[in-house]
């Protein structure tokens, strides 16, 4: 159903105190009301892309006042990730290039939803009034615009940017087709003054991995880790971009297949980060030539990046190196950088630089990773589903790592830790240049350029694997063997109403409805080194279920009876049962 703002709308809107909002006709096109309800989840706001224009429409006045209310510039990426390529989605970077602050959420809601024109103006100006935005002629809104390489991204940026027009002032910067990971950081480095664009992108990266390739200690490079990496790119932007990338770089050979070249095949389709670490098989156009090769694989706007091998007995099958142990050995990289920093010298004089290292993962961390984590002497802290909370955990240390499973990740430096550590740097320079704890605390901030500040990134985060590969002069196979995965199966359960699932501490427990933790807990003490918790999804229309138990037969028994419970209590048949 389209909608007009209407000429007493229109005057209304002239006549307001500062004549804020401009509700010309050529935007009216894009206010309808699609019939979906909407709720800015995890990954902000999704459907099929047919269906978003007006809400992307409605995330660009969103946006536009958010820039406003914090005086930076914002940005806003059209992308639906690793979901199907006639979904799309949109999703605001707040001027940090973090998500956007969760205490919007609500009004993010109001606005996707309002019923009409009239109750969509009025909705503006009251939480403008309430947010103490001025709307004034003087005060510019700046955004940062980029999709991914979705067919509907093109008219859903137009939408985007007919939204950030109506506040007047506002300014929109397309950036083009762009991963997330590349708007987020652009926004954080403008923002921070810095140079912003997709070439500084690839500068910075590459630099830094040179750096840190440069230091790798001899030792090493005598070991001939092998330099060739075969990597999937969800036939999306990532691949694109890291063939971009990967002209800059020395000491790496990379191969790219499934970019979003025409024939290359569809977005997501067979292919890419999420489907590789869900299915535990190899992405299309990998097969029995790659047997052996190191191989890695991104989603579909390239924030997720997982590793794997085909299996030599079964080129079908692969072992599949998750989020959890890309973080392990982030972890291990860290922890012996920081001991190399504070090794005591014989002088016995130099400063220590203490840190606090935090390690982030969610529930659906296996098991096995958590306890390889705590048993090197790591603080390992559990929270919620989604980036936004594990980043906002992660801020809290001097260094803190995060990853979810599925490959979504990134390390944070607090800035009083890096101006610690860029000052001893400087120190060693002058008093012991080129010794241990000089190179570490040159690879530490190289890291933290490396390293995407904003949000997990696929390609920073696969440059960073090759170089702490190279610098353990560790093979794929020891890697792997790194510790081994508990058995673990993941299964969707539909339900007719997935909100009446509440869960606490970080997920594992429900609360509602009463008496399905306790059949949980039932069923997971029938197995050995079992583990399991339901809830409900935060960008699909489903539960989800994750069992782990001592074998995959047990841990597949254990995600099914599960279900069944699941189903029992919330299933399509209890609600007709009830109705
Ligand atoms: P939901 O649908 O809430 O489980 C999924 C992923 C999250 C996160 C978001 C955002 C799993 C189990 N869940 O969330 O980790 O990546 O999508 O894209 O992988
Ligand atoms: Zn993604």
């Amino acid at each position: 159903m389209f909608r007009h703002f209407d000429r007493k709308q229109q005057r209304e809107l002239a006549g307001c105190e500062a004549n804020h909002i401009i509700c010309a006709k050529r935007h009216q096109f894009f206010f309808f009301v699609s019939g979906v309800t909407f709720s800015y989840g995890t990954a902000g706001f999704r459907a099929d892309g047919l269906k978003l224009s007006s809400t992307v429409f409605r995330a660009g006045v969103l946006a536009a006042l958010r820039s406003l209310k914090t005086g930076y510039a914002v940005g806003l990426m059209i992308t639906a990730s690793h979901n199907p390529i006639t979904d799309n989605g949109i999703k605001i970077a707040d001027p940090d290039g973090g998500m956007m602050a969760q205490d919007w959420e609500p009004f993010a809601d109001a606005l996707a939803n309002a019923p009409d024109p009239q109750s969509f103006v009025k909705l503006v100006l009251h939480f403008a009034k309430e947010e103490n935005i001025s709307l004034s002629r003087e005060s510019s809104a700046v955004i940062l615009l980029g999709r991914d390489t979705r067919p509907t991204g093109e008219s859903l940026l137009e939408a985007a940017k007919q939204g950030i027009k109506c506040i007047i002032g506002s300014v929109a910067l397309d950036m083009g087709i762009v991963t997330t990971p590349q708007l987020h950081w652009m926004v954080r480095s403008k923002n921070m003054g810095m140079k912003a664009s997709e070439s500084d992108y690839f500068m910075q990266l590459s630099e830094s991995f040179r750096c840190l390739m440069d230091m790798i200690p001899k030792e090493m490079t005598v070991k001939g880790i092998v330099t060739q990496l075969m990597v999937d790119g969800a036939n999306g932007v990532g691949g694109d971009k890291l063939e971009q990338l990967k002209t800059l770089l020395t000491g790496l050979q990379i191969q790219v297949k499934n970019t979003s070249k025409q024939g290359e095949g569809i977005l997501n389709e067979g292919v890419g980060a999420d489907y590789v670490q869900k299915e535990k098989v190899p992405p299309r156009c990998f097969g029995p030539n790659d047997i052996g090769l190191r191989c890695a694989s991104l989603d579909g706007d390239a924030d997720r990046l997982v590793y794997f091998r085909i299996s030599k007995i079964n080129s079908s099958s692969i072992d599949l190196v998750d989020g959890d142990k890309i973080l392990s050995l982030f972890a291990l990289f860290i922890k012996a950088q920081l001991h190399c920093l504070n090794k005591s010298e014989s002088d016995g004089l130099r400063n220590v630089l203490p840190a606090r290292v935090g390690v982030v993962q969610t529930a659906y961390a296996n098991g096995a990773s958590t306890d390889y984590l705590k048993q090197l002497g790591l603080e390992v802290v559990l929270t919620p589903t989604g980036v936004k909370y594990l980043h906002k955990k992660a801020a809290e240390y001097d260094i803190g790592i995060y990853f979810e499973a599925n490959g979504h990740g990134t390390i944070l430096f607090s800035e009083y830790f890096l101006s610690n550590l860029q000052k001893m740097g400087n120190d060693l320079a002058s008093s012991n240049a080129g010794s241990e704890p000089h190179k570490a605390a040159l690879r530490l901030l190289a890291v933290s350029k490396l390293i995407n500040q904003a949000v997990g990134d696929a390609l920073s985060g696969l440059l960073l694997v090759e170089v702490v590969l190279q610098y353990m002069g560790w093979s794929m196979q020891n890697w792997i063997e790194l510790y081994d995965d508990l058995p673990s199966r993941q299964l969707k359960v539909k339900v007719a109403d997935r909100t009446a699932v509440i869960t606490t501490n970080a997920e594992t427990k429900v609360v509602q409805p009463f008496g399905l933790q306790q059949a949980i807990d039932a069923e997971t003490a029938k197995y050995h080194q079992g583990r399991c918790f339901v809830r409900p999804s935060g960008t699909e229309d489903i539960i989800r279920v994750y069992a782990e138990a001592f074998s995959q037969e047990a841990a597949d028994s254990l995600a099914r009876s599960v279900s069944q419970h699941v189903d029992h209590f919330l299933g399509f048949r209890t609600s007709q049962k009830s109705d």
